[in-house]
């Protein structure tokens, strides 16, 4: 073999090991006074327990020390000495230990954990603990962060818990690999090998999920085959679970509502039905025969297609508790999704979820969770957010995001979620007066619930780097740790996510930084500026396609939502449109409502208004729009900028995949700007105003684009 093709293998191959190994790099430290610190402050390493858990948090801690100090400190049996970081949970620790930390148990839920700098008899020690062993490992990851991102470790005295019980990806994988709306390759899940060969894979998505502490995973798509419910592929998911166990991740299946007859010979599946009943019984009780630990159901019915309880006369709560009462008796939860809309129903589609729902509060079973979207269209780049959160105060709701980017790009644009979450999150329902965030909601201070969660659609696939672009790991990191903490500040999970993944280097971080948060809004500007929404080309939703008004569904076509026309642009839901606003609370209501009030992000969701409507910054509407289009494509070449500058401080494999995928970011901003406001003209009437660049092609050229393969749209 050549020099240079064994070059270009091996720079490949290292190169690849990178993007492969996510956010878990344990790159050398090169801050010489805190590797030193870090040397001189662990010189032993005591790991007590021998559960697998244990194991997988002793090689965790190993690695990391190798990887970023050079060498590992003596691992001891006992406790002996000083200077000991010493890993295991409260059971396993001797008794002047656990009294010491007594105080700093019961903050602690079961799955926190303690990392804390203390003295015993006189002599230092760094330990981490918590109620168990899971809770240890989710420990050894957060201290492993802490070196990743060069902290200190004098005084450390961290107690930190998860705010919500299920931090969940949602696969939308299907039986034959592909995954729907998936755009990173195939499906991990390789059932023609399972359950015999265990896919490294397999571990490596446990590991990086426990590593931000994700703890279920729905294996199947919520547009379920009933299949899976199958002795045949129950075997394959029992694999699966077990190795996914001592990560401390559940798994969940979606269910199919109609399995009873496709696979149980039933002639219905109608909930009431005693054989019904009887059959879902049984099929719990085989599931947890295999599996003692599995999650429960997620369950998609009575939408788009998807079979239900309706189809027999019945409602919602009798589908969900139905269910729920099958897996109760082995700790088991449905997640019943909450999205639903129909086109037969001449309501605007963002009003259907809430009225379908809000008056089925407190009369689901307890161990049911409704599953809510975070806005009540689509996962949009920009959605105020959905009218359930708050108005069901008797249910446990949990929110849905979706990681990968069905409408942002798929996995060609950098677009970091973790700024469109957090918005979601910190928006005020005011369902209990100021204050009542979307936040409270989940995790279950406002109304007391007892079952709390998140849910985000997977962005992960088969693809070398497991989410097609570099950047998009990052969304996948972001999701788990809001998942953990809703409160968390967008910036720092970018600072967290960047100096685990690239380098410590502030000359790098600063910049790359600001462009993670800027990429949002970015995208917002150059697909939905001012509160547009779902005009996506149809079907496989890339690109723009606005003009798309002749698919059956009224509310599947991108003219039902946008409603331009000679007077202006956008969606009524003030009082004199569909009064949609009268979903939220009072002073949400009131502050949607008004123009006056309305947040210009959000202006044309709630109002329509004419082309020549002034804006704040005094612009009519039509130049604003434009000028917001350009500013979207503006951010993108800035990125582009900001990207070439850190070349530098990267390895040169990851730097040329964002630089490539941002070039066709850069080349679909315009794209999106030259097609919406060309199509937009045809109403408005009138010209681009100053600053705004002249399309490169006319509309029919745009209209005449086709994509008949785009991944994820079956
Ligand atoms: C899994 C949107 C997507 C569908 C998806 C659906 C859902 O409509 O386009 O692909 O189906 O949401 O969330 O159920």
């Amino acid at each position: 073999m050549s020099y240079l093709i064994l070059s270009v293998l091996i720079s490949f191959s290292a190169s690849a090991q990178k993007d492969y190994k996510l956010w878990l790099q344990y790159n050398a430290i090169v801050n010489s006074s805190i590797a030193l610190e870090y040397k001189n402050n662990l010189k032993g390493i005591v790991v007590l327990g021998n559960s697998e858990t244990i194991k997988i948090a002793k090689k965790e801690l190993e690695t990391g020390f190798l990887e970023m100090l050079g060498n590992v400190p003596e691992i001891k049996t006992a406790l002996k000495g000083e200077y000991n970081l010493i890993a295991g949970s409260q059971s396993n620790l001797d008794t002047e230990l656990k009294n010491s930390l007594q105080s700093d148990f019961q903050k602690l839920n079961e799955e926190g954990f303690i990392i804390k700098s203390i003295a015993v008899k006189n002599k230092k020690q760094l330990i981490i603990t918590g109620k168990n062993d899971i809770a240890v490992l989710y420990g050894v990851f957060n201290f492993l962060r802490i070196m990743q991102t060069n902290k200190t470790i004098k005084n450390l005295n961290i107690a930190d818990s998860p705010k919500t019980n299920i931090r969940i990806l949602n696969h939308w994988d299907n039986l034959d690999r592909t995954i729907e709306r998936g755009y990173a390759g195939f499906s991990l899940w390789n059932w023609q090998k399972l359950p015999d060969f265990i896919d490294q894979r397999y571990i490596d998505y446990a590991r990086a999920n426990a590593s931000v502490g994700i703890n279920g995973t729905v294996l199947t798509n919520v547009n379920a085959n009933a299949l899976i419910l199958t002795p045949q592929y129950l075997e394959k998911v029992e694999a699966l679970a077990n190795v996914f166990r001592p990560y401390g991740i559940k798994v969940y299946l979606t269910a199919r509502f109609s399995a009873p007859i496709e696979i149980g010979n039933l002639k219905t599946a109608d909930p009431k039905d005693s054989e019904v009943i009887k059959w879902w019984k049984n099929k719990a009780s085989e599931i947890y025969k295999r599996i003692p630990d599995f999650g429960g159901f997620l369950v998609k019915a009575n939408s788009e297609g998807q079979p239900g309880p309706q189809n027999y006369g019945r409602d919602h709560v009798d589908g969900a508790n139905m269910l729920a009462d099958a897996v109760a008796p082995f700790g088991g939860v449905i997640m019943w999704r909450a999205f639903v809309y129909s086109e037969h129903d001449a309501n605007d589609r963002a009003k259907q979820a809430y009225a379908e729902f809000e008056p089925y509060d407190g009369k689901f079973k307890e161990n049911v969770i409704v599953q809510v979207k975070n806005g009540a269209i689509d996962f949009q780049p920009r959605e105020p957010f959905h009218p359930l959160f708050g108005a069901m105060p008797k249910t446990p709701l949990m929110i849905e995001f979706q990681i990968t980017q069905e409408y942002l790009g798929f996995s060609t644009h950098l677009v970091f979620l973790p700024k469109l979450f957090q918005e979601v999150l910190e928006s005020d329902t005011y369902k209990k007066g100021k204050g009542s965030t979307v936040a409270k909601v989940i995790d279950g201070t406002l109304h007391g619930n007892k079952i709390t969660g998140i849910a985000g659609v997977a962005n992960i696939g088969n693809d070398l780097n497991w989410t097609g672009h570099p950047f998009a790991q990052a969304n996948w990191y972001g999701f788990g740790r809001l998942a953990w903490n809703p409160y968390l500040d967008s910036e720092t999970i970018a600072e967290e996510w960047l100096k685990c993944t690239f380098s410590n280097d502030e000359n790098f971080i600063k910049p790359v930084k600001n462009m993670m948060i800027e990429s949002r809004e970015a995208v917002v500007n150059y697909m939905t500026p001012l509160g547009l929404h779902h005009i996506m080309d149809t079907g496989h939703h890339y690109g723009p396609g606005p003009w798309v008004s002749n698919l059956s569904r009224p509310e599947w076509n991108p003219t039902y939502y946008h409603k331009a026309d000679k007077n202006g642009i956008g969606f009524d839901r003030s009082e004199s449109g569909t009064n949609a606003i009268l979903q939220y609370a009072p002073e949400v209501k009131a502050f949607f409502g008004n123009l006056e009030t309305c947040p210009e992000k959000d202006l044309l969701w709630f109002h329509h208004v004419s082309w020549d409507y002034k804006l704040k910054n005094g612009e009519t509407l039509w130049n604003g729009m434009a000028l917001k289009y350009q500013e979207g494509v503006n951010q993108v070449k800035e990125m582009q900028q900001v990207w070439k500058n850190a070349e530098k401080y990267i390895d040169s494999e990851r730097f040329k995949e964002v630089e490539m995928l941002l070039e066709i970011q850069y080349k679909e901003a315009k794209w999106w700007r030259d097609a919406c406001l060309l199509y937009f003209q045809q109403f408005s009437g009138k010209d681009l105003p100053a600053g705004v660049e002249k399309p490169a092609q006319a509309l029919d050229y745009f209209k005449s684009l086709k994509f008949p393969f785009a991944p994820g749209n079956g």
